[in-house]
């Protein structure tokens, strides 16, 4: 994701030090990952589903810009934030994707049980992408209220389903170079 602008990575540091290597893995920037080619998988929580239909357009968005064919996406809705960990390990097993993008949104105010719902997920979701070695985005928001929920999947870049569809695209492009590594394959 891309941070705070204190601590954004500035495009021109980050050429200078890759040429300082004598390879570099994948495209590096969000931005500068292509994704024609690639089968993504979505999955939404329709608790709050008014958030994560936001965070599916900015995705698709992402997506799009990144040059992702609108007929390589699949989309799957389940019924909240806890069960996100579910059906991304039954893409990962049963489907041929090249990355899961998880949306949704965990508000505190909504619940006494945040921790254990957010928890649960992000925790599935991590477990799901180092069991299975596919990439899964945790594009599940965490925040205290529904404005801040609102305020991160505006209709804008800031979009943090647009961030998910971005990150989806530069992990499975990234590991696909990474892999062409340890074969000794260029590129
Ligand atoms: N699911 C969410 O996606 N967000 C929430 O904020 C939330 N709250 O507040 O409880 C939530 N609960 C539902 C949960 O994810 C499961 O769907 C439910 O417990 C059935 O297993």
């Amino acid at each position: 994701m891309t941070g705070s602008d204190a601590t954004r990575l500035d495009p021109a540091v980050f050429d200078s030090l890759s040429g300082r290597v004598g390879r570099q893995a994948g495209a590096g920037l969000l931005e500068g990952a292509r994704g024609s080619g690639l089968r993504i998988a979505i999955v939404c929580a329709l608790f709050n589903g008014g958030i994560s239909s936001r965070l599916l357009d900015g995705a698709l968005g992402g997506l799009q810009e990144a040059a992702v064919d609108r007929a390589d996406v699949t989309v799957a809705w389940v019924p909240g934030a806890f069960e996100l960990p579910l059906a991304a390990q039954r893409f990962a097993t049963h489907s041929e994707v090249d990355a899961v993008i998880c949306l949704g949104a965990v508000i505190r105010g909504d619940t006494s049980h945040f921790d254990f719902v957010a928890g649960q997920c992000a925790s599935g979701l991590a477990r799901v992408a180092l069991d299975t070695g596919l990439p899964v985005i945790f594009g599940v928001l965490t925040t205290d209220n529904v404005e801040q929920a609102l305020e991160r999947a505006r209709d804008d870049e800031t979009n943090k389903g647009r961030e998910a569809g971005l990150a989806a695209v530069q992990m499975a492009t990234t590991l696909r170079a990474i892999g062409r590594a340890k074969a000794g394959v260029a590129g």
